[in-house]
């Protein structure tokens, strides 16, 4: 298995303007045959190579005459005496048998591509890399009866029946794109259509192809695609370019969605939704999911990545810009507080661990295994900072010069740090160590106050730790938002400021300080590290207390339970008393919202803990967390029953209604560890009169990390309610895998083993080995057996589907970080991966990366 370095990239030896394709689509045996034209691109006499996985050539010709030709590793090269050729090759493929689920593949009766990053050229001989732009035409043809319905890129120009009971569509995309972009669907599908009005007055069709059952579920989906085009309009000024917009939902994919241009493809959880098969989280994650590929129509289409290793160009952009839409949309403060869990969940310990790489990492052996939280959400965090540094509206100015410079290009990060530069006239050099140095920033602050003349010093010190590949790095341009409040008045000694840590250590005066001040810093989370703040007793209850920014008040309440947290992991006896004051507080605020009520009083998660001892000890920390919960559970008993006995119509799904239903269920959890009898009556009771999927999985979350009949009567009867639903019954694999359980193992165990198991969806596939594999406390359990099943599973599951397999290695990798029994348990699964005969190159690289 060879490893790519960015430092080797070289332009293409041969673009391609034009490509026509011609499909003859059948599951068991698909014809294809391509015709490129191909330009010489500079001096040079070296042949065209085209890229070719799993494909023999049937036919290979230039400008129509048999082609001197071979096959070399996975390249067709042909030797061209011009400097422009007309290529034609034909291939015949299996699309029922494509098991990896790239390239063309079958998914319940439909034919779909899946292109990025190397999928096309598994369908066709191609160059197959991003800065290579061509103009498609597409002719399908099908069978009429079981594929009415023939989509691809661009635009629709032709159709007609054909012999035999076929048709067929002709189809013309007029921007030029990389292969990695390009899509089709055969099918026997139905539309919920719809129609925008762009901001210059054009009209585009939409259409979100489902199979005609699931349409009464995808109005949410419509609406969320209809605001972000407006969004996209109104906040960074990107209009739609086509007059169509198409959207199928496939149910085997191996992650969210994909932005091919004009007909987006996605994973149908990320589609599919209505109040009694879908949770408030669900519709939000839908709402951000169709945003994201949406806007990647200018961020990735529009200008797209040179290569590879410049992937965080346009998702570490996407991602940024799907943040802020739902910050928009729903509350930007919570938005903002699930953005910030998800990084600490993640990318820190992705960060941290043997596999931690930069934002633009600098090698690969297989691309896949970098569609990561570092690229991807600490990606969008540098947009955030840049954002931060420049301002508003300079930052608009550098993402409309970005888009007008680069329109119809393939470009680098590099040209995005440039675009900002040149608009706002902020020098970023520094800022550029964001995008080479991997690790988490570690900075130490604190303050000094002198009433006497009413300043207060804060002083900061910042430290990047090693990670493979990477030592003795340099200083950080650190963005920290930060306030001075005042430990009596609780009122803010003047302004917030942005102070920019850019030297290793630094000492910053602020005036005007009478009160001795509590140090609110790093508010909304503006830069990404990870703090060390000396602070005096009380202050943080206080900042929990009175601190106006929301963000920072979170982190104030996270903090003190993560105090009490790793005090009761390391066996010292945790005072409680503070913690159920923060929260007393925060609970029965007028000024608070609930969502926000649910977030600040969701403890930090096991992981989370882990993340902050010298080494993890899952039963230490399991045993901290529940002795807290259930403290709390005890002592604020008639505040938590207020807030789970509110009810409100699951019809509902404004932000405040959603709100109500997150608290009730933190609420109904944190209950039920203080009274595991009462809990279990009131979790059964919201299941029995749900009528919304949040509630009822809330309840049965709850239940599963009980034991007696409740638990068995729940999913029971979830289980043949919804046994025909495959995404609901994907809930039932992953409540019960993520059970806080004595028994998990065993019942994960012994649900792999279930009739409605499969490998061969990854929905269903990850809602039993992902969500174990995140459940710290079973997944670590001493004996191994989580280990192995793990490792069991991923081994399995290679065979057909490696992406899905190599992502899930990064749960065993991480054993350097467990106590030394645990280690050496994990340390010998990985081991036993690595000797695996026949293992894929994505699962190598990931099990031998982290045994390295
Ligand atoms: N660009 C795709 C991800 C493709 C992953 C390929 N292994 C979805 C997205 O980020 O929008
Ligand atoms: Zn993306």
């Amino acid at each position: 298995h060879v490893a790519i370095y960015r430092k080797d990239y070289l332009p293409p030896d041969w673009l391609v303007p034009e490509i026509a394709l011609d499909f003859d689509l059948d599951p068991d045996r698909t014809h294809v045959r391509s015709r490129l034209t191909v330009k010489r691109n500079g001096e040079h006499d070296r042949p065209l190579r085209l890229a070719g996985n799993g494909l023999t050539p049937l036919v290979v010709r230039a400008n129509g005459a048999d082609a001197d030709w071979r096959v070399g590793g996975d390249a067709l090269v042909i030797e061209l005496p011009g400097n422009e050729a007309t290529i034609e090759t034909e291939v015949d493929i299996a699309p029922a048998a494509n098991s990896k689920l790239m390239g063309l593949y079958a998914s319940g009766g439909l034919l779909c591509t899946q292109c990025e990053s190397e999928g096309f050229r598994r369908i066709t001989f191609h160059a197959d890399r991003p800065d290579v732009l061509s103009r498609y035409r597409v002719r399908m043809s099908a069978d009429k009866a079981r594929f009415p319905i023939l989509l691809a890129n661009g635009n629709l120009v032709a159709s007609g029946d054909g012999e035999n009971g076929t048709h067929w569509a002709d189809w013309e995309d007029p921007f030029p794109k990389p292969s990695y972009l390009f899509a089709m669907v055969a099918g026997d599908l139905s539309a919920n259509r719809d129609r925008f009005t762009t901001m210059s007055g054009r009209e585009v069709e939409l259409n979100i192809w489902v199979r005609e059952k699931d349409l009464p579920k995808t109005g949410h989906a419509m609406e969320s695609l209809k605001a972000a085009m407006r969004w996209d309009e109104e906040v960074y000024g990107r209009e739609y370019d086509l007059d169509l917009f198409n959207i199928v939902a496939v149910d085997d994919f191996n992650f969210g969605a994909m932005e091919n241009k004009g007909l987006n493809i996605f994973n149908s959880r990320y589609i599919l939704a209505d109040e009694d098969t879908a949770t408030d989280i669900d519709f939000d994650n839908i709402a951000g999911v169709v945003a994201h590929e949406y806007f990647h129509n200018w961020s990735g289409d529009r200008v797209t990545c040179r290569d590879w290793f410049q992937l965080s160009l346009k998702e570490g952009f996407t991602v940024f810009r799907d943040q802020s839409f739902s910050g928009d949309m729903g509350s930007k403060a919570v938005k903002r507080i699930e953005d910030v869990r998800l990084l600490r969940a993640a990318q820190f310990p992705e960060d941290a661990g043997p596999l931690a790489h930069s934002v633009r990492p600098e090698s690969y052996i297989e691309i896949t295994n970098f569609y990561t939280a570092t690229v991807y959400n600490k990606g969008a965090e540098l947009i955030r900072m840049m954002q931060t540094i420049l301002g508003p509206e300079a930052f608009r100015k550098g993402s409309d010069l970005y888009f007008e410079r680069h329109d119809g290009e393939a470009v680098t990060c590099e040209d995005f740090v440039r675009a900002m530069e040149d608009a706002s006239g902020v020098d970023l050099s520094q800022f550029r160590l964001w995008y080479s140095q991997a690790g988490t920033p570690r900075v130490k602050a604190h303050v000094e106050h002198d009433a006497s003349n009413a300043t207060a010093i804060l002083h900061l010190a910042q430290s990047i730790p090693d990670t493979p590949g990477q030592t003795g790095k340099s200083p950080m341009v650190l963005p920290l938002k930060t306030a001075l409040i005042g430990a009596d008045s609780g009122v803010p000694q003047g302004e917030e400021q942005l102070v920019l840590l850019t030297e290793g250590s630094a000492s910053v005066r602020f005036e005007g300080v009478v009160e001795p001040p509590l140090l609110s810093i790093n508010r909304e989370f503006s830069a990404p590290v990870l703090l060390d703040v000396e602070r005096r007793a009380g202050e943080l209850e206080r900042l929990a207390e009175v601190d106006p920014d929301p963000f920072a008040r979170y982190e104030a309440c996270q903090e003190l339970m993560m105090r009490a947290l790793l005090a009761g992991a390391r066996g010292e006896s945790a005072d409680s008393t503070s913690v159920i004051a923060a929260m007393r507080g925060t609970l029965i605020s007028n000024a608070l919202d609930p969502a926000f009520k649910g977030e600040a009083l969701s403890l930090p998660t096991e992981g989370l803990i882990g993340d902050r001892m010298e080494l993890v000890d899952p039963d230490a920390i399991h045993s901290s967390r529940e002795t807290l919960r259930s403290a709390i559970g005890a002592a604020l008993a008639d505040e938590l029953g207020r807030a789970q006995s509110v009810s409100i119509s699951g019809a509902d799904l404004s932000p405040q209604a959603k709100g109500i239903r997150r608290l009730k269920s933190v609420a109904l959890s944190l209950l039920a560890a203080g009274n595991p009898e009462r809990g279990a009556a009131l979790a059964k009771a919201q299941f029995d009169a749900a009528d919304n999927m949040t509630d009822r999985q809330g309840a049965m979350m709850v239940l599963a990390s009980m034991d007696g009949p409740e638990r068995e009567a729940a999913f029971a009867a979830f289980f043949e309610r919804y046994r025909d639903d495959s995404l609901v019954l994907d809930k039932w694999f992953a409540l019960q895998a993520a059970a806080q359980h004595e028994d998990t193992v065993d019942v994960v165990e012994a649900l792999a083993k279930h009739p409605d198991f499969t490998v061969r969806n990854p929905n269903r596939w990850r809602a039993l080995v992902s969500n174990f594999a995140a459940n710290q406390w079973a997944f670590h359990h001493a004996s191994g057996r989580g280990y192995r099943f793990v490792t069991d599973m991923i081994l399995e599951v290679d065979r057909i589907n490696p992406q899905v397999a190599a992502r899930q290695v990064p749960s065993i990798g991480r054993w350097r970080r467990f106590e030394p029994t645990r280690a050496k348990l994990m340390r010998a699964e990985l081991e036993r991966i690595v000797a695996t005969p026949g293992l894929s190159k994505d699962v190598f690289e990931q099990a031998s990366k982290s045994l390295a």
